[in-house]
């Protein structure tokens, strides 16, 4: 599994190093890739190649589509470290952005991985049919804003030292995490016409997204700063409001595990294809960092 990983982080790493090789050179192109690059396990990636391969795509396009998912994920993580949010000084392992350049800097970076994702996906070299690429366009854009990975951060911090019941607690972890996991699953079905799966993988992606939320929270709960490459113990005293929080922790894995068959059950109609699929869903769960 850790191989497939490697394989799949260098590949994007080098598209990404190229792509921003070709960019015009502004003094915004060093935050940019210092928040980007190297570092990020790229689980969100993986998932793209996982479903790619049960719809047999080239692997070419997905790695494209993964590198503008990659660009999100980067930019959400500069903003969520800002002081004006979960104000944190460590972020895979070395300073955040904000830390290592300055406030302005950080948030001027973010705007622009976010935009840049948005040129990678409206590229003429990603050979995608204009349709196709508008629709990929139009999700990942749904997915970012307030319907989506911003709504659901307003909701964590207002959330914040409140007891909030399961219902609000999964509609924000949808949005802020599920999201983009669920973007993940539905640009391979957009990519290959396969449409009538769509709301099959929309409920995986989100689930997946709730599960891999769960994980990083049992991670600030149980796992050490030096293993995790940030601040861990963090949720508690902030008075985040998690699962763990409302229902405790081991009822939080029992609802984990639950999570996990319902998407394995969900994969079924994939037979064999899905075989990668599951292996990631469980380093999803098992993971440690
Ligand atoms: C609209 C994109 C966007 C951002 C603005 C700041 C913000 C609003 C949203 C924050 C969203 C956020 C940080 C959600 C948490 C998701 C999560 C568990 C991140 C950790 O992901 P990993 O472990 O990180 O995959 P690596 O470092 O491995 O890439």
């Amino acid at each position: 599994m850790q191989k497939k990983i490697n394989n799949i982080v260098h590949k994007i790493n080098t598209y990404l190093y190229r792509y921003f090789f070709k960019q015009k050179k502004t003094e915004l192109i060093k935050p940019m890739l210092y928040g980007l690059l190297p570092g990020g396990k790229k689980v969100r990636s993986k998932i793209l190649f996982d479903v790619g391969s049960i719809f047999n795509l080239d692997k070419k396009k997905i790695i494209q589509v993964a590198a503008a998912v990659e660009c999100i994920h980067a930019y959400s993580l500069i903003h969520d470290d800002l002081p004006c949010m979960d104000n944190d000084n460590l972020r895979r392992g070395k300073l955040t952005t904000h830390k290592k350049f300055s406030e302005s800097t950080a948030i001027l970076a973010g705007n622009s991985l976010l935009t840049i994702a948005f040129q990678i996906l409206s590229e003429k070299r990603l050979n995608l049919s204009d349709q196709k690429k508008i629709k990929l366009i139009n999700l990942l854009a749904e997915s970012s804003g307030h319907a989506g990975i911003a709504g659901g951060q307003f909701l964590d911090l207002s959330y914040e030292k409140i007891k909030k019941n399961k219902k609000q607690i999964l509609d924000m972890q949808i949005k802020k995490t599920g999201k983009l996991f669920s973007f993940c699953c539905l640009a391979p079905v957009i990519m290959s016409g396969q449409t009538k799966y769509f709301n099959r993988l929309m409920k995986i992606g989100n689930e997946i997204g709730l599960l891999f939320q769960i994980s990083d929270d049992l991670i600030d709960l149980r796992g050490k700063t030096s293993k995790a490459g940030k601040k861990t113990k963090k949720d508690l005293k902030m008075g985040k409001a998690t699962l763990i929080s409302l229902l405790g922790t081991d009822n939080t894995i029992k609802y984990a595990e639950n999570l996990k068959l319902k998407i394995f059950k969900n994969l079924r109609i994939f037979g064999n294809r899905s075989r990668d699929f599951k292996e990631t869903v469980n380093y999803i769960l098992e993971r440690t960092k």
